[in-house]
């Protein structure tokens, strides 16, 4: 009996068989997939067979049993690898990989810590299959001799493939239209099409992107031109040129979000520091990140050239060879003495040749400071000793500088040495919502002793010091205990205003001695360059930009992120539904529709400028001739 039914099973069959119901548990247990209906959870299960069975269909076509059974273990390997791939991915960055994403190979090294906190021993039954595959072939082959497949069958099989892929199709077309040209909804992606459909999908995408460089001309620039030039907005006039020739300080805090500053933790203040420091500086408690995959560095990218960063994958990995027009260059034609300090290995988001085409003077990485193992926690030196030994470097550079800082210590897992935890723990279900409020405080105590050093060091006054947060540093992974923390439920709406970020302007002479002001107009972080730059005097008029100036009285309260959800004055538009900020509740979506519109054009023709590497003919005497003026 039992021989007469392993004989018939198919080894190719089994395999796809057993992948396809391990991935559809791994979308159901591993991934935070939203099914809203019936039919959507179909697709779901069917959506991985379809590639499934061509991929192991292949084996069909070996003609000796050894080289069928290598060719299928090693598909189901790969497979396997790429799918527990995304599942550690997703733990940390609730999303899919992308091409990009995997060819940062720089960045693994350094991932340490991170990468090990998102991977188990246990997490070996995800390859169980593969054990059962195993055992499957040695039990097997005692009975069976070797039938090369006829061909008939082989075209029935791979009919029956066809006939699944379409099926999926067409159900994912009807519970999704226009699927594919909504490319940086990853989730959407592969709800209707499968992880390893989306996978294929990705490497055209990626294939498209480089023929784009080689096919565009400076004809692409006259929409983009005409749109940026009737966005723009005048500077106010009060503030241009406030903080002319003084040096300009731009500080990145890591993974810092809005929510923590004027909040505590069972009555202890997360940032006491900033919580006084943003009454002597101009505040923006509306200013939203706008970062996609390239964490860090998207943020870098978006306040040095006011263009939005890439849906998928990390601007500076995948374009670092681009044209562009950085706040650093024009500091520099200036006369600025311009820098990035950060204490990590130069080549960490591919910074080392970024840098070059952001323009920088010089980048002051790792090797710059004095990183002993007593000052260094999880990722590297700690954001105290970074300020301090930074200071001392600044006191070294030409003047005037603009340095723009990157700190490090309130990064995911939010570790810490006993002597650095100046608050306690949260007690949630989630250890990184619970240490995060720790990172923060530590941060918060860095900053603190910065601005004192950058005083005792009489840097302070003829400096400008503006500080933003990069990117969330809790995701939705973290939902249920956001909710306890919080007091309430972390909908999407809730979700995409957990999505701000601090930005404060501090103008020494200025905004001090309680003279600040809390300005809460919508914002991201690609107005920051206008803003600015209008700041030290620095007009962009003609530059090509996104941003608007977040001081002039013209701005809209409007900012898109990279994900497609956008914010405005009146409403927040997130998770295909447009929500009133006012109820918190959704409302009919053509409220939404004039500022979605406007969010695809933006973030489409920024792609554009990107893609097809358009800055380059920007100074092109005919390309100016002809449009311009
Ligand atoms: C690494 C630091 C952190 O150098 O910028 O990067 P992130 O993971 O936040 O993008
Ligand atoms: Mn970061």
């Amino acid at each position: 009996m039992n021989r007469f039914k392993i004989e018939r099973i198919s080894l190719p069959v089994l395999a796809a068989v057993m992948l396809w119901i391990k991935t559809y548990v791994v979308y159901k247990t591993s991934f935070n997939i939203k099914i809203e209906n019936v039919m959507q959870e179909l697709i779901l299960f069917i959506n991985p067979l379809s590639f499934l069975l061509f991929a192991f269909g292949i084996a069909y076509f070996f003609n000796s049993e050894k080289n069928r059974n290598r060719y299928v273990i090693i598909t189901s390997f790969i497979l396997g690898f790429i799918l527990y791939a995304n599942v550690a991915f997703y733990r940390f960055f609730t999303d899919f990989i992308t091409l990009p994403v995997l060819f940062q190979t720089s960045n693994f090294a350094d991932l340490g810590d991170s990468a090990l906190t998102e991977i188990h021993w246990y997490d070996i039954v995800y390859f169980i299959d593969i054990i059962l595959l195993f055992l499957f072939m040695k039990y097997k082959r005692k009975y069976k001799e070797f039938v090369p497949v006829r061909k008939v069958k082989r075209r029935a099989y791979f009919l029956v493939a066809a006939a699944l892929l379409f099926l999926n199709i067409g159900l994912a077309e009807t519970e999704r239209p226009q699927l594919l040209t909504r490319t940086f909804d990853r989730e959407m992606l592969v709800k209707n099409l499968g992880t390893y459909n989306y996978h294929l999908y990705d490497i055209f995408l990626q294939s498209k992107s480089s023929a784009q460089r080689a096919m565009a001309d400076g004809s692409e620039l006259v929409d983009i031109d005409n749109y940026v030039r009737a966005n723009y907005v005048k500077p106010n006039k009060d503030m241009f040129g406030i903080a002319e020739d003084r040096n300009l300080i731009v500080v990145t805090l890591e993974s810092l979000q809005n929510f923590v500053i004027n909040n505590d933790v069972y009555g202890e203040e997360i940032t006491p520091f900033l919580n006084d420091f943003i009454n002597d500086s101009y505040y923006f408690d509306n200013f939203y990140h706008q970062t996609g995959q390239g964490k860090t560095s998207d943020s870098e990218f978006l306040i040095e050239n006011s263009l939005y960063p890439l849906s998928r994958g990390a601007v500076f990995f995948t374009h670092s060879g681009n044209e562009l027009d950085s706040l650093a260059q024009n500091l520099g034609d200036k006369g600025y003495y311009t820098s990035a300090m950060h204490a990590n290995n130069k080549s960490f988001w591919n910074r080392d040749i970024m840098y070059k085409s952001i323009g920088y003077d010089y980048f002051y990485s790792a090797s710059d400071y004095d990183i002993t193992p007593d000052i260094s926690v999880g990722w590297g030196m700690k954001d105290i000793p970074f300020f301090q030994q930074s200071v001392d470097l600044m006191k070294e550079m030409p003047k005037p500088f603009y340095t723009k800082m990157i700190t490090l210590t309130n990064h995911h897992p939010f570790r810490l040495d006993e002597e650095d935890k100046f608050i306690d723990e949260f007690d949630s279900k989630s250890g990184t919502l619970n240490r995060y409020f720790q990172t923060v405080r530590y941060m918060d105590e860095a900053v603190k002793e910065f601005i004192q050093k950058l005083k005792d060091e009489g840097l302070y006054d003829n400096s400008i010091i503006v500080m933003y947060g990069d990117h969330y540093g809790i995701s939705e992974n973290h939902n249920e205990a956001m909710a306890q923390y919080l007091g309430k439920e972390v909908t999407p709406f809730v979700s995409a205003q957990l999505q701000q970020v601090p930005l404060i302007i501090h103008i020494p002479g200025v905004t001090d001695q309680g003279k600040g002001k809390v300005i809460s107009k919508v914002g991201g972080q690609i107005d920051l360059k206008p803003t600015i730059s209008h700041l030290l005097g620095v007009d962009t008029k003609k530059a090509i930009q996104f941003g608007e100036d977040l001081f002039s009285d013209q701005h809209h309260d409007f900012t898109v992120f990279r994900d497609g959800r956008f914010v405005t004055k009146d409403y927040v538009y997130a998770d295909n539904t447009c929500y009133s900020k006012e109820t918190e509740e959704p409302v009919e979506s053509s409220y939404c529709d004039k500022d979605k519109e406007k969010a695809r054009l933006e973030l489409g023709y920024s792609d554009k400028i990107i893609y097809g590497d358009l800055l380059r003919f920007y100074e092109s005497s005919d390309y100016r001739n002809d449009n311009m003026e």
